[in-house]
């Protein structure tokens, strides 16, 4: 993803910098200041949190941190600070106007960018090959996701538009073999891998199958019909207690007609599900019941990253590539990424973006569900600050992999790694199923 020399390294940072603020502003700038400022869910901040918070973040570390430029509004840092305030709280605050918001974010990448251009981007680990310009890329693309989230959960006429994506021919779903064995997990050589994903570690995972695609709507809509919300047999007791409390019978933003058939509204528009679509927003639970209905199971983290990266012509102790694919940057070909679609493709529809064993669709349409909870890698070393990934360690979280249409490439890859509690369905999360084989 980074130049050769340091200034094809600048070059490329500019691009992924500018390429956020360009999403940001198609974000922000697709709704009034009125619609800025609302909180359309608790679980989501205002709008205008997000744009200010996200100039904050790259005021901290690029301004202050590697600039050593004096701070242009340090008054600003409790407000923004995700920790002190929680999503539901943000209205309340007397954070920025949206106009000042926008003029607040643009002043800080004015000065960014000087800074970029005037640091070496060697020696410390925090500047070397670019990383923290990108790390502030990723934060804000991170953000950019949220907000589209947001987007969905807010009512009205649609405000966001964007091509259909690609279709399909007649698929199989079938299953892949993962051979048996070792692997090389996350990554030592990725410039700009956040810390979680580091360092690289052989494990040794048993031949398993794994999904050829995500489940699809389709799919779906025969566990519905075959009574999977109601069949407690089929959920973790969690799962089953949660399902209750939240009154869930669908994935989110499903209805049904007087006929019986099921429709999706997304981004405000109403429309009958497509049956070879990866279903999105749906929880963990959701996914763990669907699993024991097929008999299946989710992957674990390992299972996952094993599917997207080993290639058995190189073997286990080699590290794979950056995406299934190889190191190659996404094209339109690959991956539905970056908002480029506002909704999964249908299985099938890139085969050039598969795996070397000949898994699909791993990066890019929806986010997917793993069994793993969150823990650190052996010998994780934190950096460059706790409150990325640190503190959420143990937590009540599940791992999810692989990025969603939502998600900018420089915010993913195949050792990039994702949580949420795992009652969350907000997110553009579905997922694929294992199975053990013997
Ligand atoms: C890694 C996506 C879980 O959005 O909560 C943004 C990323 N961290 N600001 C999140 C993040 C700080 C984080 N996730
Ligand atoms: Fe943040």
């Amino acid at each position: 993803p980074y130049g050769e020399t340091p200034a094809a390294t600048r070059a490329r940072l500019a691009e992924v910098l500018g390429r956020a603020r360009r999403r940001t502003a198609v974000l922000t700038d697709a709704v009034t200041d009125a619609d800025l400022r609302a909180q359309h869910s608790p679980l989501m901040s205002p709008l205008v949190w997000d744009l200010a918070h996200i100039g904050n973040q790259e005021e901290l570390w690029l301004i202050r941190e590697v600039g050593r430029r004096e701070p242009l509004r340090p008054d600003l840092d409790d407000l923004y600070d995700a920790f002190r305030h929680s999503r539901s709280s943000r209205p309340g605050l007397p954070i920025l106007d949206p106009t000042q918001a926008r003029a607040y974010a643009a002043a800080v990448r004015d000065h960014a960018m000087s800074v970029l251009d005037t640091t070496p981007l060697t020696g410390d680990p925090l500047v070397d090959r670019g990383f923290v310009f990108a790390m502030i890329a990723q934060h804000e693309q991170q953000h950019d996701e949220t907000m589209l989230a947001t987007h969905q959960l807010r009512s009205g006429e649609p405000v966001l538009t964007a091509p259909a994506p690609p279709r399909a021919g007649r698929v199989v779903a079938d299953q892949v073999i993962v051979p048996g064995g070792p692997f090389v997990m996350g990554t030592d050589t990725d410039p700009w891998a956040l810390d979680n994903e580091k360092p690289a570690h052989t494990v040794m995972v048993p031949t398993f199958a794994i999904d050829r695609y995500p489940v699809t709507n389709g799919r779906y809509a025969e566990f519905i019909d075959d009574g999977g919300y109601t069949r407690r047999e089929l959920w973790s007791d969690r799962g089953w207690a949660h399902r209750a409390e939240a009154g869930l019978v669908a994935p989110q933003f499903w209805d049904r007609d007087a006929d019986g058939s099921w429709w999706r509204t997304a981004f405000g528009v109403r429309a009958p599900i497509r049956e070879n679509q990866p279903v999105v927003h749906v929880c963990c639970f959701e996914a763990e019941a669907f699993a024991r209905w097929a008999g299946m199971r989710l992957p674990t983290e390992a299972e996952w990253e094993k599917a997207a990266r080993f290639d058995p012509a190189t073997g286990g102790s080699v590290a794979g590539p950056r995406y299934p694919w190889g190191d190659a940057d996404p094209t339109a070909d690959h991956a539905n990424l970056a908002q480029r679609h506002l909704e999964p493709a249908d299985i099938g529809a890139y085969p050039a973006g598969a795996s070397a064993l000949g898994v699909e669709q791993m990066v890019g349409d929806v986010w997917e569900w793993t069994s793993s909870g969150f823990t650190a890698y052996p010998e994780f070393a934190m950096f460059p600050y706790p409150e990325y990934s640190e503190v959420f360690f143990g937590g009540d979280y599940k791992m999810l992999r692989g990025g969603s249409f939502g998600t900018d490439p420089v915010a993913v890859r195949s050792t990039f790694r994702n949580w949420d509690h795992p009652i969350r369905r907000q997110i553009f999360s579905g997922f694929r199923l294992a199975r053990d084989v013997d």
